[in-house]
């Protein structure tokens, strides 16, 4: 097939999702065109089957807002007729869903008919798209795609709630390829980073207020209290000051690294002990997903699409928001029992198997095959 994707192409989880999701594509042999204002981050290489179409919004004074929109529909349009692009796939709703409707309008003046596949990502649809500002759009976005997906099935309920929906909406989970992982002991350099007796802790995330970085700090203070411990904060946000601020006030410098966006974040979760994903809203948690694949237990809230990720008293701890005292003991408890930990290392990995790339990708080939043939 041919396939044209849009995403935003940074490390948030939609853009990473479509990326990974568009590589295999291509390797099994589908044309597949990203569209967006930049080189995904994670697409290193183009080929024949994989190609990248760069949306320009030129500067112009008169606009207060520079109309990306526009400027991608327009692009859309070019690039659907020029490569004869069979479905798109729009990653988050906003405003990649609403572009694709106009792209659609335009290409159906010419005669040309576009199927639109729309993913929910998560904040789409439970932070920004059911603002009043945006919901009428968002609402006739999604109403006006051929096939709508959410990737998980409590974003779903969500969407179903905050929205007046009337298309089915099929839930395809977020995946990793564990056909990296299960082959071969990939090295892992523990050495440079912490002791031998040390406990690694890692957070990976945008760095945004939902993700409440500072549960991270605090739920670590009281680890590293009673234990040798490091904690390693990976990705980049608003909340990045605070945060550094926070583990200077608890007097945690020496035990915390700042360690930024992170193409190798394999290279991190190979020797990290915990990860922990106290979030407030998290619709699926692909960061948690990429941490179990690397053998790690995840101590997370209960919000969202965690728990259809993470198993409590499994695979990690689920615990309210805020819960901090209740992550910090049970996080205590684990690192203290070797073999508990081994235990939930295990049904980590084999529950990170359940959400296999192979699986997920004749879904979504499926999906496209119904999006053109209705
Ligand atoms: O987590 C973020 O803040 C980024 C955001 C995005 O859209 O890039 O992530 C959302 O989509 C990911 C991929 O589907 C999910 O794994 C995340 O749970 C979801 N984030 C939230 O719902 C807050």
């Amino acid at each position: 097939m041919k396939i044209a994707i849009v995403c935003y192409p940074t490390f948030g989880g939609s853009g990473v999702v479509a990326t990974e999701l568009g590589i295999a594509l291509s390797q099994a042999g589908h044309e597949v065109h990203f569209v967006t204002y930049h080189q995904p981050v994670r697409l290193e290489s183009l080929n024949t089957n994989l190609y990248f179409h760069e949306v320009l919004v030129p500067e112009y004074d008169l606009f207060k807002y520079q109309p990306y929109e526009l400027a991608l529909s327009s692009k859309l349009v070019d690039v659907i007729k020029a490569y004869n692009i069979e479905v798109l796939h729009v990653h988050y709703a906003i405003p990649h869903a609403y572009a694709a409707y106009m792209a659609r309008k335009m290409l159906e003046d010419q005669g040309i008919h576009l199927p639109i596949v729309t993913t929910l990502h998560g904040t789409d649809i439970t932070l920004v798209g059911s603002h009043p500002f945006y919901k009428s759009a968002v609402t006739f976005s999604i109403n006006h795609s051929d096939v709508v997906t959410s990737v998980s099935q409590s974003l779903k309920e969500d969407t179903l709630n905050f929205f007046e929906i009337k298309k089915e909406i099929h839930v395809i989970p977020n995946f990793i390829d564990t056909e990296k992982y299960n082959s071969k002991d990939l090295p892992c350099s523990r050495e440079l980073i912490a002791q031998k007796e040390e406990k690694v802790i890692t957070h990976i995330s945008n760095l945004r207020p939902l993700k409440r970085l500072s549960d991270v700090i605090k739920t670590f203070k009281k680890i590293a209290d009673v234990m040798p411990a490091k904690l390693m904060i990976v990705g980049s946000g608003p909340e990045k000051a605070n945060a550094v601020r926070l583990v200077s006030k608890l007097k945690l410098d020496r035990k915390v690294a700042f360690l930024g966006k992170s193409l190798e974040i394999d290279k991190i979760l190979c020797y990290s002990d915990l990860f922990l994903l106290p979030s407030e809203k998290e619709s699926f948690g692909l960061a948690a997903l990429e941490a179990m694949i690397h053998k790690v237990p995840v101590i997370s809230t209960d919000v969202g699409g965690l728990p259809e990720v993470n198993v409590h008293g499994q695979t990690g701890y689920l615990f309210p928001v805020g819960a901090v005292d209740q992550m910090a003991e049970a996080a205590i408890t684990l690192l203290n029992n070797p073999q508990q930990h081994q235990s939930f290392k295990a049904a980590a990995f084999a529950q990170a198997q359940k959400f296999d790339l192979k699986l997920v990708l004749a879904q979504y080939e499926a999906i496209y095959k119904k999006a053109i043939t209705t």
